[in-house]
């Protein structure tokens, strides 16, 4: 099966929805992706590697910070715009989806809300154009749910000030040349600071023999009495709901994004099983596999909707954390078992790098954990409902 007979479902007619921007925008990615991820993916998962070319590529086709405004490089697009691109990325590999959501929403966004003039015209164009790499260090060894309990410290010296501790689990980790770092200052006071790749006492070391994101890089980040000048401290925000408003971002983009892989797998499925013949029959005959086809387009659906309505209420500013929080608890845990379940469809054959759910699948383990695990997202919205706080 070739992949340019990918047919995205669209049941309810969502298109119609979409401007002829968002159209083109959407399309534009769809071709980048056939073209320059589609074929060497599972090679790259299999070799464990993230290509560099990727970022320069993502740079050109407006993934990086694509509703950054453009005077500093990015594309000043709207939030549907965004949600459109994290899908067709995500339809290639969540890898790449996480290449654009990290440099877009958990390294430009904080440098743009929260960053001076000054940080947001040195860092925000080499970041739009993948010139640069970014990363968020906010998870530690000892604290991923609660990252409120951080120890990552930093004490003021005077003309500089000097970081100590450790994040784990970061992707883009060993590449990045910038890090957005959430520390605590000497009061308690969670801050974030721009970390460079080359300043003294930083070390970044990459996290191999990963089952799942294969094409991603993920690592830990080390702060051995880091001097971080002054300067480098993000202004416009102090406390926990600095990284977390970042993460709102992320994961309404994940949201959409795995929208994109659960299409692929779904489209895959079905083709097959309209082609493979057994007991004299296309499987697709079969009642059990229609089960499977009609509850996958019913899921996909759901889930479609579900992010059209967000990205509107995201683009007039009314979409809240818990509203987010659902749409990326439901839309990830819909896809992997879209994955799942359309794999089983292809027998044996789904479990080749032939196909891509196998892949989808591993990948999806991560990021049903990244980005606030199911259960978390869960207790988000419980705490919404009832005004408790079950962590
Ligand atoms: P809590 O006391 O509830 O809140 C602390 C302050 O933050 C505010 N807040 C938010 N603000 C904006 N957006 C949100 N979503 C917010 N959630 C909370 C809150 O109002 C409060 O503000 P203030 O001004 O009163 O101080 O905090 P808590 O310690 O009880 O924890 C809350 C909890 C569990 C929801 C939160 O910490 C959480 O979301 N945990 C999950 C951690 C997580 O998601 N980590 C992600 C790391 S980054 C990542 O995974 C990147 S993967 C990248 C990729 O490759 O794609
Ligand atoms: P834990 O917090 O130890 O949780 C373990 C289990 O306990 C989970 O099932 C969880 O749901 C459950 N649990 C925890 N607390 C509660 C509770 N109160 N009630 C009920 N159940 C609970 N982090 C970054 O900062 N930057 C990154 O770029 C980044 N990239 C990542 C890339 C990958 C590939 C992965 C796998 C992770 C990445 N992360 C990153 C880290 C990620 O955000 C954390 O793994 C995640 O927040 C969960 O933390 P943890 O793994 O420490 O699990």
């Amino acid at each position: 099966m070739s992949k340019t007979q990918y047919k995205q479902p669209d049941y309810y007619q969502i298109d119609e929805l979409l401007t002829d921007e968002h159209k083109l925008i959407r399309d534009s990615v769809r071709d980048w992706v056939d073209r320059s991820v589609k074929p060497i993916i599972d090679e790259s998962c299999h070799e464990h590697k993230f290509h560099k070319h990727w970022s320069r590529e993502l740079g050109e086709i407006g993934a990086f910070g694509p509703y950054i405004p453009e005077k500093y490089g990015g594309f000043g697009l709207d939030q549907i715009s965004y949600g459109l691109i994290m899908q067709e990325l995500e339809r290639g590999d969540s890898a790449v989806r996480s290449a654009a959501s990290v440099q877009s929403s958990l390294v430009m966004y904080p440098i743009y809300k929260f960053g001076s003039e000054a940080q947001r015209l040195k860092y925000l164009p080499k970041l739009a154009s993948g010139e640069h790499i970014g990363a968020f260090g906010l998870t530690e060894p000892n604290h991923g749910s609660d990252p409120g309990r951080m120890i990552t410290r930093f004490e003021d010296k005077g003309d500089h000030y000097l970081l100590n501790g450790a994040k784990m689990w970061i992707t883009n980790a060993s590449i990045s040349d910038i890090n957005i770092v959430w520390a605590k200052d000497e009061q308690g006071i969670v801050r974030g600071l721009i970390v460079e790749k080359d300043f003294e006492g930083f070390h970044a070391h990459e996290t191999l023999k990963k089952w799942s994101l294969r094409a991603s890089v993920t690592g830990e980040l080390i702060f051995d009495n880091v001097k971080v000048p002054k300067e480098n401290i993000l202004p416009g925000v102090k406390g926990l709901r600095g990284p977390l408003k970042c993460l709102n971002s992320a994961r309404y983009g994940i949201a959409w994004g795995v929208v994109g892989a659960a299409c692929d797998c779904y489209d895959t499925a079905l083709r097959y099983s309209l082609e493979r013949k057994q007991f004299g029959k296309p499987l697709a005959a079969f009642q059990l596999t229609q089960k499977k086809l009609s509850e996958m387009l019913t899921e996909i659906t759901k889930a479609q909707l579900l992010v059209w309505r967000l990205g509107t209420l995201r683009n007039d500013d009314r979409a809240t954390p818990s509203q987010i929080s659902m749409a990326k608890r439901n839309n990830v845990d819909m896809a992997l078992k879209i994955a799942r379940s359309s794999r089983q469809i292809l027998g044996a054959m789904g479990i080749t790098g032939d196909f891509p759910m196998m892949r989808h699948a591993m990948n999806l383990e991560s990021v049903i954990t990244y980005e606030g695990t199911h259960d978390i997202h869960l207790l988000i919205t419980g705490y919404d409902i009832t005004g408790i706080s079950a962590f």
